[in-house]
């Protein structure tokens, strides 16, 4: 039976990846600040499927400390799910608040480079799958993107990087790329507004967590001699808007 480390298990992607990976057979390894909700998904998913580790991502030591000591069960990793990140604040670059830009910097770029950085000789033991979780933000810039975007086309960039630098070891490494999800990223962008979040959704037919897991899963599963190096995907609803032009007077 495969293992899979999804850091950010406790909600939306992360979430909907922990429940496909085990429905498809694999074991978890499910990562996050939120005991509680990890404890729920050992509970709903088996003691046997999902080996709980509460840290935050841009905690080293922590980080360490938990999967230094993994179970022997969990102990070999064939696929890492790099998803844990965030953005905060829809302000404009000048308007943007500086602590928000670092706490995403730290997460979405820092934190994923750092796990794996400690986790590439075993994922090069194992020819494991890495996927990591980028945006359409990576490719289109909006207004009030502008740090977030940043930090999901460093990692698409840096998932190249990675492919070119593993050849011949068998590692295969994809950037996946979604436009809308539903899931508790508006509420965390918008510092906690639901109605920002149910509004930012009605109507628009987003995709769901579950889209982008089997999306994951999908990829991980694929033969070892095919390799998905960037994959976007949007909700129909969801396309592009064009340039905008500031006029004088
Ligand atoms: P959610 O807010 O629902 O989930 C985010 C997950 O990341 C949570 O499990 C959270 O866990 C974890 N996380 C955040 N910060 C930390 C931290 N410091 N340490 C540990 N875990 C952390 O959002 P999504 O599921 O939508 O987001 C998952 C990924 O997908 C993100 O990288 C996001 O940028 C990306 N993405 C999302 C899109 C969307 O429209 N929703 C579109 C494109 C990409 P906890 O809080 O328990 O620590
Ligand atoms: C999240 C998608 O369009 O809100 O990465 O930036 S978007």
């Amino acid at each position: 039976m495969k293992t899979v480390l999804v850091t950010g298990a406790t909600s939306g992607i992360g979430e909907a990846c922990a429940r496909a990976f085990v429905r498809a057979g694999w074991k978890v390894i499910a990562t996050g600040r939120r005991a509680e909700r990890l404890e729920a998904l050992v509970e709903e998913l088996g003691a046997d499927r999902v080996h709980p580790c509460v840290f935050d991502v841009r905690d080293e030591a922590a980080r360490d400390a938990a999967l230094d000591s993994l179970p022997e069960g969990f102990a070999k990793i064939d696929c890492l799910v790099n998803n844990a990140g965030l953005a905060l604040g829809t302000e404009k670059a000048q308007d943007a608040d500086l602590a928000s830009w670092k706490t995403m910097i730290d997460t979405n770029v820092t934190a994923l480079v750092s796990l794996t950085h400690k986790l590439l000789p075993a994922l090069i033991a194992s020819k494991a799958a890495v996927v990591n979780l980028s945006s359409v933000a990576a490719t289109y810039p909006y207004t009030g993107g502008n740090v977030y975007g940043g930090t999901k086309a460093f990692v698409r960039q840096f998932s190249l990087g990675l492919r070119s630098d593993l050849s011949g070891t068998g590692v295969r490494v994809t950037s996946i790329e979604p436009g809308m999800v539903e899931t508790e990223f508006t509420l965390v962008r918008t510092g906690g507004n639901q109605a920002a979040s149910d509004q930012l959704y009605a109507g628009a037919n987003p995709m769901t967590g579950a889209d982008i897991a089997e999306t994951v899963l999908w990829v991980a599963s694929l033969p070892p001699h095919l390799n998905i190096n960037t994959l976007e995907l949007m909700p129909v609803s969801q396309s592009f808007a064009g340039f905008q032009v500031a006029r004088e007077g």
